[in-house]
């Protein structure tokens, strides 16, 4: 499991190093949670705060992972960045 993490950790920083676009999955995901986060973005200041979060259906918990910087909202680049690291995550997995 380790050795998976580290293997998918070094694929990951090659990935970022070689090629900076994301996989066509990642892309797609992406872009889903973009299209949401624009639907979700009540006042249109092109990210979320915590209330349009948790008014798009999602727990609270998930905004304090996203929220990378700690600036009280979510961008769509701290969503991207958190849907690379899950699908990197979830690669890992066997
Ligand atoms: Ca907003
Ligand atoms: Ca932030």
């Amino acid at each position: 499991m380790i050795r998976m993490l580290i293997v998918a950790a070094m694929a990951a920083t090659a990935a970022s190093a070689q090629n900076p676009a994301p996989t066509p999955e990642q892309k797609a995901k992406a872009e889903a949670v973009a299209a949401a986060l624009t639907a979700a973005d009540v006042n249109k200041d092109g990210k979320w705060d915590k209330a349009e979060w948790k008014a798009a259906g999602r727990k609270g918990k998930g905004f304090d992972k996203a929220d990378a910087n700690k600036d009280g909202f979510v961008t769509k680049d701290e969503i991207k960045a958190a849907t690379a690291a899950k699908a990197a995550k979830k690669a890992a997995k066997p």
